[in-house]
């Protein structure tokens, strides 16, 4: 069980999840528009990760007895700039997610909701690696510069990113 207000912040949560893997999906159709496939693909995987951060909490506040409430996803921009400002912006964004995400711990904490507790310690976690990750690909970014051929060496190790496992399914 969770409580009214522990409902209503892991919906705001979700509709950030949603707008997470809504703008990962648009910066990969602009990384396809300016021909780094690379780029595009890894964009889209983190699409689907995304897409997994809404269904798992989705899934969380169905299965505490709450109620979800979708609500209207903001547009994400259509241009992203250069690709080091694409991976700079994933930060930022990132960065407040993590925010969020310990927002709602505290909120958890100060309740004694010890379920929540458990729940979002696995979205901690996720954000470590997720920050990591993004900050494993700015470093490189960084050292090639406006370098072409830097650049597409780059494109082709993002290609590579495998597919997220998908969750185990609730319905
Ligand atoms: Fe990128 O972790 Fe969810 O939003």
């Amino acid at each position: 069980m969770i409580s009214e207000k522990m409902q209503v912040e892991l919906n705001e949560q979700v509709n950030k999840e949603f707008y997470s893997a809504y703008m990962y999906l648009a910066m990969s159709a602009y990384c396809n528009t300016i021909g780094l496939t690379g780029f595009a693909h890894w964009m889209r995987m983190q699409y689907e990760e995304e897409s997994m951060h809404v269904t798992k909490m989705y899934d969380y506040i169905l299965g505490q007895g709450g109620a979800v409430h979708l609500k209207a996803i903001e547009e994400p921009p259509q241009e992203y700039g250069t690709p080091m400002e694409i991976f700079k912006m994933t930060l930022e964004h990132e960065q407040f997610i993590t925010r969020m995400i310990h927002k709602l711990m505290d909120l958890a904490i100060k309740e004694k909701d010890y379920a929540t507790q458990t729940f979002l310690q696995w979205y901690v976690t996720e954000q470590v690696e997720e920050e990591a990750n993004v900050n494993d690909i700015l470093a490189p970014l960084k050292m090639v510069g406006d370098d072409k051929g830097g650049l597409m060496m780059i494109d082709q190790q993002l290609a590579k990113r495998v597919k997220p496992a998908p969750l185990p399914t609730k319905n």
